[in-house]
């Protein structure tokens, strides 16, 4: 193994002279500030040096001469920098393991399953940091209390009272939201017996509106929809005598501030409406850390990940819960009214993200 050292004005350059340095495979093994910039301690296996990596010619790229250019040209900056800060703290966490897992190569398994599951580095090393098992018992069912630990779940909820509940949910299109509000009210009205009502924002395409409607007349629910504030300040008071009213709205991106707004302030019509953020599990992870940040406005009480079924890599849900400090609520796995839907618990969330029985030697845990 060959170490050197480089010194840059700042990490992004520091970065860039590893690379044409060492090549792609150089691991970081320490950085550090010093006089005039940063100093990163690299290695890489191979000796001699690779030749440096030939520099990509610049694409051709339209000068940003609009406001939309200049803030997608930041957007993509912005991108590589979380990109690159997560690379560097991966290389770090990966060195830092490197000598405990010297001495306990069991370590090294459950931090490469950790890092299969896309968990975020400094959570794996929040995790494996001093873990250590009473003598005779495996790591496993220390790593599963420490998950539960970090995870957070809703407490499953109470009706009654007198006063109706209204849980309204946001997110981007297409991650489930209607089809969670019939889960939900088919869920609490069949199984619960609780009275639901079903109100629908999202008059953006007739069919959306549509298709909550035709679920509220399967399961004889009263369904409004409403375009406004003053109509759904009035709906919502119409069904306030039931015990449930699930608000289904219409998907907004993340980064459109102006229809987040207004949505919001909608919502804000009934400020009782407890708003509830849906994101996919099998979106990318960076892309639910933009939708959490987006939907930020709506203060949102917990989260839904939908569409478990059509992935195995359960890390983002961890990684969502400990930036935004929410519960998870509900999971869902699959396209079936009303069967495909669990609240969620720590047991169930943990089990996800540890390894699957069959693959490992360790005891189970959940
Ligand atoms: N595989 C899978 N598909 C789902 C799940 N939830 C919703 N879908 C599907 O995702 C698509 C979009 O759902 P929809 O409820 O219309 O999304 P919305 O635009 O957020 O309201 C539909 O085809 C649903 O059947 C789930 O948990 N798993
Ligand atoms: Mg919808």
């Amino acid at each position: 193994m060959r170490i050197r050292h480089f010194t840059a004005p700042d990490m992004a350059q520091a970065m860039r002279l590893v690379r044409q340095e060492l090549g792609p495979e150089a691991v970081i093994l320490s950085t550090g500030k010093v006089s005039g910039g940063v100093e990163i301690a690299a290695a890489v296996e191979t000796d001699p040096i690779r030749p440096a990596e030939p520099t990509p010619a610049p694409r051709a790229t339209a000068a940003p001469d609009d406001a939309t250019a200049g803030g997608d040209a930041l957007e993509e900056l912005a991108r590589q920098v979380e990109g690159l800060r997560r690379q560097l703290s991966r290389h770090m966490l990966a060195s830092d393991l490197g000598a405990e897992n010297a001495a306990r190569p069991e370590l090294a398994a459950i931090y490469r399953h950790l890092r299969g599951q896309e968990l975020d580095p400094l959570i794996i090393e929040a995790l494996l940091e001093g873990l250590g098992a009473p003598q005779g018992a495996g790591l496993l069912p220390m790593l599963a209390i420490r998950l539960k630990k970090m995870l957070r779940v809703a407490p499953e909820p109470r009706f009654g009272g007198g006063q109706a509940k209204v849980w309204a949910l946001v997110g981007p299109t297409g991650v489930g939201k209607t089809t969670t509000v019939a889960k939900l009210a088919a869920s609490f009205a069949m199984k619960a017996g609780l009275r639901v009502g079903l109100v629908t924002l999202d008059t953006f395409r007739i069919a959306a509106a549509e298709q909550l409607k035709v679920y509220g007349r399967i399961m004889d629910l009263p369904t409004v929809v409403v375009g406004g504030a003053k109509e759904y300040q009035r709906a919502v008071e119409e069904l306030s005598g039931l015990d449930l009213i699930l608000v289904d709205t219409v998907g907004r991106a993340p980064g459109d501030a102006d229809n987040l707004a207004e949505l919001r302030s909608i919502l804000s019509a009934h400020p009782q409406t407890e708003r509830h953020l849906v994101l996919a599990c099998p979106t990318r992870d960076a892309d639910q850390k933009r939708i959490i940040e987006g939907f930020a406005l709506f203060e949102p009480k917990s989260l839904v990940f939908t569409k478990l079924d059509e992935t195995s890599v359960y890390g983002p849900i961890l990684n969502q819960v400990a930036r935004a400090k929410l519960p998870v609520s509900y999971l869902t796995t699959g396209q079936r009214v009303p069967d495909d839907m669990e609240q969620a618990t720590l047991d169930g969330l943990a089990r996800r993200l540890l390894p699957p029985r069959r693959e490992q030697t360790w005891p189970a845990v959940c």
